[in-house]
């Protein structure tokens, strides 16, 4: 590390460091990885695997395979990519003398881990540190992590007894920050002669580069991918075996959706080219496998539990929107025309909100589950909550706002949010998974449920009633019955803190309640459909209409939600059609800049159509989380609707991204054996 002091003079510095390299042979892919005498990148690991776990054994597992009338398999794969967050990462440390603490200054989606990463390390008591997380412009993943740097720049700062910034480039973002999402799915199903699927085998590997990161370790990707894969779909029989493998690449992290974009990929080409086989529709074949609302509680094979959801009506409702029962004509007269359409879906489970039981699985280090708030009244009746969650665009200013006003009946204008900092909030885990809205939202609606009851029992003095014939709302405590007869919310603040002369002895000092909530999950549910065409002498796809029909429970804020499934899908367009971090064979980062790394622009982003369901209530505040949704479900409905666009001439579509190149080479090739139908 090269401190100095200016950013340009630290370049200088790191320049002027001659190392002298002895070239190894560099592993930079599954396939160099896994090869027999492979070179290791981590000495000791038999051919670069960090992680293998293979489900349990099922002795007639393979005799379903042999005796089921339909089976459909292929192999997937998914290219390297990066969250690319718009604020790349950046951290300041400083020596706060007079307190004695080191303040570090983040750009983080978690502060709390970071202090605990920070604290191991330095050997600093947690008290002596204090975390910041400002205004975070933007994570996806990529900084619920904790990065080298962050603990880096702490150490120069207690060193130089300076304060010390590190700031990175988009550059350097894109080649030593963490990447994501590069996996291959070797992946098989069986299905009955109706199109019920009978059993799955999935072999995933995914590439997680040279480190485990911490918290969530490279097991992130592959566990998720083996517990998770069967989605939504009513699973008798499940076999998978699931491998994180290292390369000399950068370190994979959790990005938004976290393998589900993939897997929920994998299961809805799957459907696609089991319901051609069997020769129904894309919509049947759900029809026929999606977990039907008297399955509810449902347990799948991997023991995850699904909570009601609206699965199968999502999917009609989309499938209504999207005009499914006329396509084939459609796709018949276009092709007439020389033009190649097509209708895809994807239908695929969320799981969101949960906390400690579930983490617990995964062994990790250290286990993130619940969360906490605590809600304080000043005396002009105004509410500040502090929450362990840590929005980073999400909105939660807004939201948490509007849960806590809601319980204490008063305006969200009169509630402000903090967060984001290990001295003024709750202990926290910080927001990743789609958990705030469900635990953080929870935990909120519990403090403000118990700081209301606090309000009425000091009004109840003031109004002369029992605080059970109380009620509260439009910014007053009143006699449930006699509207007349109230208090307002800020005259019972007030006499609390300065006028306690007004109240029984002991009635006086603060209003303030904390709660926590540690719930076992929940699952929010979507179908999303999409219409492309595709050029035929270029091979591009261009998004003729885009519709998301999203189950997320109560909606607690439609424009916030409606943001969050957009800017979800954006992401999930750029796994389908742009992004894809590549490396040389020498291991040389060849995507370095947005020039090379194809980041779509809203050029490339159709107007998405959203519909909402908000069916059932069983969280805290009957809300599911949904912040990764949108991410999930575009890649499984372009792949599909480019497949259905060219079904008609053998081309599978198995691999992401689905780049002009590819699909220009592969319609020039089915035209050399028949040509396109025009
Ligand atoms: N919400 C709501 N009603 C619901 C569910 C959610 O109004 N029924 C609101 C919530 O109150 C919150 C937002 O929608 O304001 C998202 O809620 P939730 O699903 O709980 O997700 P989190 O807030 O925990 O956010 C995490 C999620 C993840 S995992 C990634 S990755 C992601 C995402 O959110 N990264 C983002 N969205 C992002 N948005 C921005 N702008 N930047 C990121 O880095």
């Amino acid at each position: 590390m090269v401190l100095a002091d200016t950013p340009h003079a630290a370049e200088d510095g790191a320049e002027a460091v001659k190392i002298e390299y002895e070239p190894l042979q560099p592993v930079v892919s599954l396939d160099t990885a896994l090869v027999e005498n492979a070179p290791t990148v981590h000495e000791g690991t038999a051919n670069n695997v960090l992680l293998d776990v293979v489900g349990p054994e099922d002795p007639e597992f393979e005799e379903v395979f042999e005796q089921a009338p339909v089976v459909v398999g292929a192999t997937f794969d998914s290219g390297r990519q990066s969250a690319a967050p718009m604020e790349m990462r950046a951290c300041l440390a400083e020596w706060d003398a007079r307190e004695d603490t080191l303040v570090l200054h983040t750009s983080t989606q978690v502060p709390y881990v970071v202090r605990t990463a920070v604290s191991d390390v330095l050997g600093i008591p947690q008290q002596r540190l204090r975390v910041i997380a400002p205004d975070v412009g933007g994570g996806f993943g990529q900084k619920c992590v904790v990065g080298r740097e962050e603990v880096l720049v702490p150490i120069a700062a207690q060193r130089t007894g300076r304060p010390v910034k590190w700031a990175e480039d988009r550059q350097e973002n894109l080649t030593a920050a963490f990447h994501g999402r590069e996996q291959r799915y070797e992946a098989r199903a069986a299905f009955d002669e109706e199109g019920r699927i009978l059993a799955l085998k999935a072999d995933v590997l995914c590439d997680v580069g040279a480190y485990s990161c911490y918290p969530f370790t490279c097991g992130v990707e592959p566990l998720m991918a083996a517990t998770e894969m069967p989605g939504p779909y009513r699973l008798p029989r499940y076999w998978y075996r699931t491998r994180a493998v290292t390369t000399n690449k950068a370190p994979m992290a959790p990005y938004r959706g976290v393998s589900r974009p993939q897997f929920t990929f994998v299961m809805e080409r799957l459907m696609q080219k089991a319901a051609k086989r069997v020769g129904i529709d894309a919509v049947e074949i759900r029809r026929r496998n999606l977990i039907s609302a008297e399955e509810f509680p449902y347990e799948s094979q991997t023991g995850v539990v699904y909570d009601p959801g609206s699965y199968l009506e999502s999917l009609e409702k989309c499938a209504e929107v999207m005009d499914a029962r006329g396509w084939e004509r459609a796709r018949e007269d276009a092709h007439r025309e020389g033009r190649l359409i097509g209708l895809g879906f994807c239908s695929f489970a969320e799981r969101t909100g949960y906390g400690t039981r579930a983490f617990a699985l995964r062994k990790m280090a250290v286990t993130p589950g619940g969360d906490n708030a605590r809600l304080r009244m000043d005396p002009s009746g105004h509410v500040t909550v502090s929450v362990g969650t840590c929005g980073h665009g999400q909105g939660h200013q807004t939201t948490l706002a509007q849960i806590a006003a809601d319980e204490l009946g008063i305006s969200p204008d009169h509630i402000t949010v903090r967060q984001g900092d290990t001295e003024s909030t709750p202990y926290g885990w910080g927001t990743f998974a789609s958990r705030s809205a469900v635990i953080g939202g929870g935990a909120t609606k519990k403090a403000a449920a118990l700081l209301a009851e606090r309000v009425k029992e000091v009004a109840s003095h003031m109004l002369e009633a029992a605080p059970g014939d109380l009620s509260i709302a439009d910014g007053k405590v009143f006699v449930n019955g006699s509207p007349d007869r109230f208090v307002t919310v800020a005259k019972a603040a007030r006499a609390v803190h300065v006028e306690p002369h007004l109240l029984p002895e002991g009635e006086f000092g603060t209003l303030d309640a904390n709660a926590g909530f540690d719930p076992p999950g929940t699952f929010s549910n979507a179908t999303h459909g999409a219409v492309v065409e595709i050029d035929p002498e270029t091979g591009a796809v261009r998004i003729d209409r885009y519709v998301v029909v999203e189950d997320c429970g109560v909606v607690i804020n439609p424009m916030i939600v409606d943001g969050q499934v957009r800017g979800g899908v954006a992401q999930g367009i750029a796994s389908a059609l742009y992004e894809q971090l590549v490396y040389d064979d020498e291991g040389q980062p060849v995507t370095s800049t947005l020039i090379d790394y194809s980041i779509p622009t809203t050029m490339e982003i159709p107007p998405v159509e959203i519909f909402l369901e908000t069916p059932c209530e069983f969280s805290e505040t009957g809300a599911k989380g949904m912040g990764e949704g949108g991410t999930i479900g575009a890649p499984g409905a372009i792949a599909n609707a480019v497949a259905d666009a060219l079904s008609h001439l053998g081309i599978e579509v198995d691999r992401l991204p689905i780049t002009p190149d590819r699909l220009w080479a592969a319609i020039k090739e089915s035209r050399a054996h028949g040509g396109v139908r025009s």
